[in-house]
């Protein structure tokens, strides 16, 4: 199974997951640093205070990345890092280090693929209502902007936000992640000002000095299956796709709320203004697709919203985090999403999964499972793209193992090079190998047979 010509193979990271260095060289707090140093917030207490050390040893992964025959790398800036105060002055030390990063990727050959947001909002603009707060949407104009006004003449390639869905909906109504907070109509108003600001940052990014940038968002998407054949269920799952898949895109490629609530609008929750969905709207240059799994759905007249519930999917295989194995929702959601963008390029900006696999006798780490899941889900992608779906680039999750969220450095392994957190010692793992092959040959050794060998 062979890729098109010039398809982009890479890793994706995140600037809070991997970094540490928190409060080094002038940078502020992060709500990830205000939550992870609240006790009893992620598992045995850990937090990204050190993580994978990325800030001191950056030029070590990227010499991995090149030695693993990678084209492209997706990573994050850290807000806080360059802005502090989340808006208003600037620091140097932090441009300084993302100068580093992104002039070491390029002179190893790796297109840097930047995302402006990975989640570590400065906490001083917490403290200001957070994303609720529709000032935000201004300050983070104003961030992207002195963003591409500094890196603008070497990176191209911009993500707005990754998994807006996902930040706003945990950390302000579900309350796991930062700012853990469980105020649903916060939780709505905070999609509305995250709404606004990526068509603010995406007016921001095109302006900017430098060359012309291409710009996306990296979205959380899962294929939403119906948990039976039955029209209530259908419908729901329906409903479940366009909020959880659709809430970020459908608004800034046609400047509307998709129609997600069983009985009225987003404007009889929220207060849109008058031209808040002219502003919304910025049609994005490529679309970045972050899929793990399915959402198996049904009715549930309970939720007075979607009237929709997730339900437990029941596959037997799973990740170690519980997620069901499911590479045909890879093919299934890229052709949604071509069918409705046909024109607009797609890359999948995270695809991986976790497994615990660590070093044997002989040093190596055989992590097989890992391998047999990218092989799937790879020719899932091969298959969308035979049918006709215009897809340029995989980045998988992720290149080191390395701060997982609530599940803190120990709970998932994600990564195709394992990292002992005490030592930072960095292993590549078999699937970093065997990830490394696919790559050069830019083609997949596809034996349905052998893939399914677990
Ligand atoms: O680690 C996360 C990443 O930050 C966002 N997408 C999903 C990954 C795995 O949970």
């Amino acid at each position: 199974m062979t890729f098109p010509q010039g398809f982009l193979w890479g890793t994706a990271s995140a600037s809070y997951q991997i970094e540490g260095a928190w409060n080094e060289d002038g940078k502020g707090e992060s709500i990830w640093d205000r939550f992870s140093h609240t006790p009893g917030k992620i598992k045995g207490g850990e937090s990204g205070d050190v993580a994978c050390d990325f800030y001191h040893r950056h030029r070590q992964d990227i010499a991995i990345q090149s030695e693993l025959g990678l084209s492209a790398a997706r990573m994050s800036l850290s807000w806080p890092r360059i802005i502090p105060g989340g808006h208003g002055a600037v620091n140097s030390k932090g441009l300084d280090f993302y100068d580093r990063v992104v002039d070491e990727l390029l002179a190893h050959h790796i297109q840097p693929w930047v995302t402006l947001y990975h989640w570590d909002l400065p906490q001083t603009l917490e403290d200001k209502g957070g994303w609720p707060n529709r000032d935000l949407a201004e300050y983070f104009r104003d961030y992207a902007s002195v963003v591409v006004d500094h890196l603008g003449d070497r990176v191209k390639h911009w993500m707005i936000f990754n998994e807006p869905w996902v930040f706003t909906i945990l950390g302000y109504l579900a309350g796991i992640h930062a700012p853990g907070r469980r105020e649903p109509g916060e939780a709505i108003r905070a999609t509305h000002t995250v709404n606004l600001a990526q068509g603010l940052a995406a007016r921001a990014l095109r302006e900017s000095r430098g060359k012309p940038a291409m710009v996306g968002t990296a979205f959380s998407m899962a294929a939403v299956h119906a948990a039976s054949d039955s029209e209530e269920d259908r419908g729901a799952a329906e409903r479940w796709h366009r909020f959880s898949n659709l809430w970020f895109l459908e608004t800034v490629m046609q400047g509307r709320y998709p129609e997600a609530y069983l009985h009225g609008t987003m404007a009889d929750r929220v207060e849109i203004g008058p031209n808040d969905l002219e502003t919304i709207k910025a049609p994005l240059d490529f679309i970045g697709i972050n899929l793990y799994s399915r959402a198996v759905v049904a009715h549930d007249p309970a939720n007075h919203h979607l009237a929709a519930k997730q339900i437990r999917g029941g596959s037997e295989e799973v990740t170690d985090f519980g997620w069901e194995v499911v590479p045909e929702a890879l093919s299934q959601m890229v052709l949604r999403v071509a069918a409705d963008y046909p024109t607009v390029p797609i890359y999948i900006t995270e695809n991986g999964c976790s497994f615990g696999d660590g070093p044997g006798p002989d040093g190596t780490v055989d992590d097989q499972r890992r391998i047999s899941f990218m092989r799937r889900y790879l020719a899932e992608l091969n298959r969308a793209i035979r049918r006709g779906a215009d897809v340029r680039g995989y980045f998988t999750w992720t290149l080191t193992d390395n701060f997982e969220w609530t599940e803190g450095l120990h709970g998932q392994r994600f990564g195709i090079v394992w990292c002992d957190f005490k030592t930072q010692n960095r292993i590549i793992k078999e699937s970093g190998r065997w990830y490394a092959k696919v790559a050069r040959s830019n083609a997949l050794d596809f034996d349905p047979v052998q893939s399914h060998a677990r």
